[in-house]
């Protein structure tokens, strides 16, 4: 018999209870994006460390209004509400203590080899495990509110994705071989969110940089880097504070990027 795999808010609250992220959690069947629930949550001025899930959404997204595909009920769809100090122009920094959060998390409790790609995307072994999608609401000079959106890829067969995705997608059923329990996953992930969250704030970026550096999937290999204004092909050498890409040329020079998809040239 199958058992249905459900999340209920209350018991994931009082897992969280002393926790800054997921004191208050919003739990819904359906909704078009969690990052847009969590922008109107924040927007009526809900705090920091609010988490808002779906089971469902009708319209999840990704960068550049691209479509993160959200099939119901087997997946996660987490938007967290941060209210960091920081200057606009450092936000990316938030989404690289996420994502670290969610690779070493997912090591830890899964046993697989889950990687970071430059800027936003969770591997396991060239696939993409899952994505983060940062938005915030900032004057010139300080950010007001950041909605940090994660997607991943948790008991979803991929036979139902579209084609194109088959080949670059997995789900952690896929790389297990069988199913998980999302609650066993998903507390020690808000947990881990939350601890990085807590060095960042104390220690400041290095800590967050030095393990970002650890689960790269990127550096020292040859990249082809992709913007909506060009295509070039260096070394990705490394990553600065603010999260831009270092990447290196034959002749020795270097171009810094803070925006685009990477894939590894082989
Ligand atoms: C991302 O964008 O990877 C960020 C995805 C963030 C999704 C979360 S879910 C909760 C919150 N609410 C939202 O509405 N969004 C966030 P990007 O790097 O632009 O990658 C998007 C690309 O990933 C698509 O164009 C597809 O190629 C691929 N893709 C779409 N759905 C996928 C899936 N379920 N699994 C793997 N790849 C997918």
């Amino acid at each position: 018999m199958h058992v249905p795999d459900i999340l209920l808010s209350n018991e994931i609250e009082s897992a969280l209870k002393s926790e800054l992220i997921g004191k208050y959690v919003f739990l819904f069947d359906e909704v078009d994006s969690t990052n847009t629930k969590a922008r109107e949550l924040a927007e009526k001025g809900y705090d920091e460390g609010t988490v808002i899930m779906a089971e469902n959404q009708s319209k999840g997204r990704g960068r550049l209004g691209r479509v993160w595909v959200s099939p119901p009920g087997v997946n996660f769809y987490i938007s967290i509400i941060l209210k960091p100090e920081l200057v606009p122009a450092k936000a990316t920094r938030i989404t690289m203590l996420v994502a670290v959060a969610v690779a070493s998390v997912l090591r830890k409790t899964l046993s697989l080899p889950v990687t970071i790609r430059w800027p936003n995307d969770i591997l396991v072994r060239d696939r993409k495990l899952g994505g983060i999608l940062i938005e915030m609401d900032s004057e010139m000079d300080r950010v007001n509110y950041v909605v940090i959106g994660i997607g991943i890829n948790v008991n979803m067969d991929i036979s139902i994705l579209p084609d194109g995705l088959q080949k670059t997608a997995t789900s952690i059923k896929r790389e297990l071989g069988h199913e998980v329990k999302r609650i066993d996953i998903l507390i020690p992930l808000l947990k881990g969110i939350g601890y990085w969250y807590r060095v960042y704030k104390k220690d400041g970026i290095h800590p967050v940089l030095n393990e970002w550096i650890n689960l790269s999937s990127i550096l020292g290999k040859r990249i082809r880097l992709s913007t909506p204004k060009k295509v070039i092909e260096g070394k990705a050498e490394g990553i600065d504070e603010d999260g831009r890409l270092i990447i290196g040329f034959p002749d020795g020079s270097f171009e810094l990027a803070s925006s685009g998809d990477v894939t590894v040239i082989k």
